[in-house]
């Protein structure tokens, strides 16, 4: 038996958020963290996680802690992977003799990067089988781990990449998260996303079909692999019954790409009479009018879809896969069925003009979901347009992500990108006057105003509106 803890680096909420949003962001748990240890104790190991985000531990308690284990893991987005190195400086220059392991998005995309940065081991993509092998080696106490795929490690003259791991199928081999492991108390959804708190986060797949060039799909893949029925229904409940959902978000790159899962997931939550709200991600391409039915009649009260953007050109360029007359149709056929809607739009995306930009405020406008995001295009390690930005010398510095940690980008107080013909200031400005127009035309105050019903929903429009003025204030 080994003894394992698992890290999420502490960060800070103003590293995290733009003023704002601190008050009304989300604190998500680390569900990989949760399924690896789930995993590892199924193996007959004892875990620990840190969960950084939800409690800053400082540094040196964490080095404290640290000592009493056999392996340290730690877990990185590119967005934060500064600390994470830091992070693994501060332990190796302690007494911590554990090897440290590192994975997630950011290192399955470079894993390079963290082993010359001082990491021993960095797993790629899924993580779970590949770090029990690994943890059980170190324990025979092995120095040849090139039979361990999806690895890859430091030798005296070099680096060793090993074959690559084959995706878990099927998926239920893997334990519901150690959520007894994380304090759940201090999670909660955005309050864009849940009326009610507790809100709770599941994911019931991986793996994505869309090929979007924005996003890091190098962890799951394109082929979607789901939970058993049974078991998604099971972790529903387990979130309402043991940890007091009132609300549970789920979290899929695509919740609703197989009809026939959705249906019957939709079904039984309904049969079994879930009786908490929640809330889903989905493709437009990947709904129609029976699934929408399933998902409103089983409590789903609100829908994510990724839009993008308001210009055909763009939405070819970044590979979406969709048009727009699509869009107008599967939005009007979701407000038909009575489910919420917000919209996730991009701007500053390669090439993009002014004029693309205004054209995504307008068609925003125009379907005038209940909850628009505007994010200003970040290139991510792990993307075609990270390649495609470092090869035109419009994001010239690979070493931006090991030398500050990146914010959310919904307000951020820098773009980190600026397509060419236009300036910082007038992106920035492009931006601000996305979320004011939106936000603050007639109509919606008006909608807003019509839908408070309760004090609860007057504190919500309240909290909003404060972000939104909080957010661009002394930009
Ligand atoms: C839920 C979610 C969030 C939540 C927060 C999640 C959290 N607790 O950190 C919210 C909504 C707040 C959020 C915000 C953001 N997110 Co986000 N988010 C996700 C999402 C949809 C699910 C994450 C998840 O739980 N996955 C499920 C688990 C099973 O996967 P996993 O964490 O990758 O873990 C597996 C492996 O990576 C590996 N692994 C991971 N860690 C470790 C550690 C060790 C030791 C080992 C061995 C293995 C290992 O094993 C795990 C199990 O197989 C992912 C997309 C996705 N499908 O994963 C994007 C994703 C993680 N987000 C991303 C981004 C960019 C952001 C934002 C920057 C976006 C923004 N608009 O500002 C912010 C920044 C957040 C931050 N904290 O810095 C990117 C990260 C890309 C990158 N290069 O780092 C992703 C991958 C989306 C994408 N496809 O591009 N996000």
């Amino acid at each position: 038996m080994s003894r394992v803890l698992l890290i999420v680096p502490p960060l800070q909420p103003d590293e995290l958020y733009s003023r704002g949003s601190k008050s009304s962001a989300s604190i998500i748990p680390p569900l990989g963290l949760g399924y690896i240890a789930a995993y590892l104790m199924k193996h007959g190991h004892e875990c620990r996680i840190i969960d950084g985000i939800a409690t800053p531990v400082p540094m040196e308690e964490i080095c404290e802690i640290a000592v009493a284990y056999d392996v340290v893991g730690v877990t990185a987005l590119s967005t934060y992977v500064k600390r994470v190195i830091e992070l693994i400086h501060t332990l190796k220059t302690g007494a911590v003799e554990a090897p440290v392991v590192v994975g997630g998005p950011h290192v399955t995309a470079l894993p390079e990067s963290l082993l010359i940065r001082g990491a021993d081991f960095v797993v790629i993509g899924e993580g779970e089988d590949t770090m029990l092998e690994l943890v059980e080696a170190l324990a025979k106490n092995t120095s040849d781990f090139s039979a361990i795929r999806g690895l890859m490690y430091r030798t005296g003259n070099g680096f060793v990449k090993t074959d690559r791991r084959l995706p878990i199928d099927p998926l239920d081999q893997v334990p519901m998260p150690a959520r007894e492991l994380l304090p759940m108390s201090k999670y909660c959804s955005s309050i864009a996303r849940a009326s009610e708190q507790p809100s709770h986060s599941l994911m019931v797949s991986r793996g994505c079909p869309g090929v979007c060039t924005f996003c890091n799909k190098r962890t799951f893949g394109v082929k979607t692999r789901r939970f058993s029925v049974d078991r998604v229904v099971e972790e529903f409940f387990a979130l309402r019954d043991i940890y007091g959902a009132k609300d549970i978000a789920v979290w899929d790159d695509n919740f609703t790409s197989d009809e026939n899962f959705v249906v019957e997931v939709c079904q039984r939550l309904r049969k079994e009479d879930l009786g908490v709200s929640w809330s889903v991600e989905a493709r437009i391409d990947c709904v129609n009018r029976k699934i929408l039915e399933a998902l409103r009649n089983a409590g789903c009260t609100y829908i994510a879809y990724g839009i993008e953007s308001g210009s055909q050109r763009i939405l070819d360029s970044i590979n979406k896969r969709i048009t727009k007359s699509q869009i107008r149709s599967v939005v009007s056929l979701t407000r038909d069925v009575g489910i919420a809607m917000r919209g996730y739009f991009m701007m500053g995306i390669p090439t993009e003009t002014k004029d693309e930009i205004r054209q995504t405020l307008d068609f925003a406008i125009e379907l005038d979901v209940e909850l628009a995001s505007f994010t200003l295009f970040v290139p991510l390690p792990g993307t075609t347009e990270y390649q495609r930005a470092l090869r035109s010398g419009t994001f010239p510095d690979p070493e931006y992500y090991f030398n500050r940690i990146v914010p959310e980008f919904n307000f951020p107080d820098r773009p980190l990108y600026i397509p060419e013909g236009m300036t910082e200031k007038q992106l920035l400005k492009m931006h601000r006057h996305a979320y004011n127009r939106y936000y603050f035309r007639p109509s919606m105050l008006i909608r807003k105003l019509a839908g408070l019903r309760s004090f609860a929903d007057i504190r919500i429009a309240a909290q909003g509106a404060l972000t939104l003025i909080g957010n661009f204030k002394s930009r």
